[in-house]
């Protein structure tokens, strides 16, 4: 089987319907063809100011929310990043073999320094993308599933694993990205030409899962869309009504066609009220196994324990084939 490997910020607590859409659901499907790791990204969660009891908390709440998305122990290895060190060891590997240059031109950098303040963002927010080569590199993961915004890490990914490669000897798998073009991007529903993003410029274009269900309906029914009144697929002239059929289709599973031709002559009121309603119906669910896993912290810890476990066995190996390559005297 081919390998997949993912992994998703702790951060913001909830995940936002971009997250899910963009990314996993990926990993669920993946988990039937793939040989599949995914993991909580802790390491990547304190390259921003952050609170240790909150980060603590967010990590179970991120494995929670990803078991009651879909992703089956029995199918795939859950861990969280900092229970197998062997990230930061070759995170370290990679980052004396990236060109200063070349990180300074991860336009994620550029973006999220930017809002911050050059001087107040750290060297872990500068080097986040290189940690995350050795997180993919580690497993040789064949397919890497993600949303649009992360298709330059993963080329870089695989211009490190080259560098590395034809530099020491072949170690690492070239791994590819596994985007899936309809739901590569959600936007903010708000700023139909923006990412919705856990940093949005104003709460209500953030669709977050864990929030009451209520609260995301009215983001829905008060979307920003045109002013014109024909319901049709157009990213260019009608960003909000084309993110809206976006995510309609992918929570229905009707194609975006038949959306078009089922709500020709009907407003954009019919079109939000609806999407409201499926949005409603499929997060409830959503909500309460989350709150089910999250109920009995022992289930939880211990499919993280075996993950982990799972993890350390693959990082290790790779890891030490690596430190050999380069010349790193072993312990005896
Ligand atoms: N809007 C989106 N559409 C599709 N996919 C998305 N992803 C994020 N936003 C969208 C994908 O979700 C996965 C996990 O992302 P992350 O843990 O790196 O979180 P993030 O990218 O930091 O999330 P945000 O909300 O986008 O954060 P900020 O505001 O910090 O930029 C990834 O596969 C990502 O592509």
């Amino acid at each position: 089987r081919p390998r997949a490997l993912s992994g998703i910020q702790p951060t913001a607590g909830s995940f936002h319907l971009g997250n899910y859409l963009g990314a996993i659901r990926q990993y669920v499907a993946l988990q039937e063809t793939h040989d599949a790791f995914y993991m909580v990204v802790d390491l990547h969660a304190i390259t921003v100011p952050q609170d240790p009891a909150t980060l603590r908390a967010n990590t179970r709440l991120a494995a929670a929310q990803l078991l009651a998305a879909g992703l089956d122990p029995d199918r795939c290895t859950l861990f969280v990043q900092s229970h197998v060190p062997e990230h930061a060891q070759l995170g370290w590997v990679m980052n004396c073999l990236t060109g200063f240059g070349e990180a300074s031109r991860m336009t994620q950098f550029k973006d999220k320094s930017a809002k911050q303040g050059a001087d107040r963002s750290t060297v872990g927010l500068f080097t986040y993308p290189i940690l995350q080569v050795a997180d993919i590199l580690l497993y040789q993961a064949d397919a890497v599933p993600v949303g649009e915004d992360q298709r330059q890490h993963i080329e870089l990914t695989r211009d490190l694993a080259e560098r590395f490669n034809s530099r020491f000897g072949g170690t690492f798998t070239i791994p590819a990205p596994h985007i899936v073009r309809e739901v590569a991007k959600i936007y903010d529903l708000q700023d139909p030409t923006a990412k919705m993003s856990k940093s949005a410029a104003t709460p209500k274009g953030l669709v977050n899962l864990l929030d009451e269900p209520s609260v995301s309906a009215k983001k829905f029914r008060s979307a920003v869309t045109d002013t014109d009144t024909v319901i049709r697929f157009d990213e260019t002239d009608k960003p909000g009504v084309s993110n809206l059929l976006t995510i309609h289709s992918a929570l229905t599973g009707t194609t975006v066609a038949a959306l078009e031709e089922s709500y020709a002559g009907k407003g954009y009121g019919a079109l939000k009220t609806d999407l409201a309603e499926i949005f409603v119906a499929w997060v409830t669910p959503f909500r309460e196994r989350t709150q089910e896993y999250l109920g009995d912290p022992e289930t939880l810890d211990s499919v993280l324990a075996k993950g982990a476990e799972k993890a350390r066995a693959v990082a290790a190996e790779t890891l030490a084939t690596a430190y050999d390559r380069i010349g790193l005297l072993p312990a005896k």
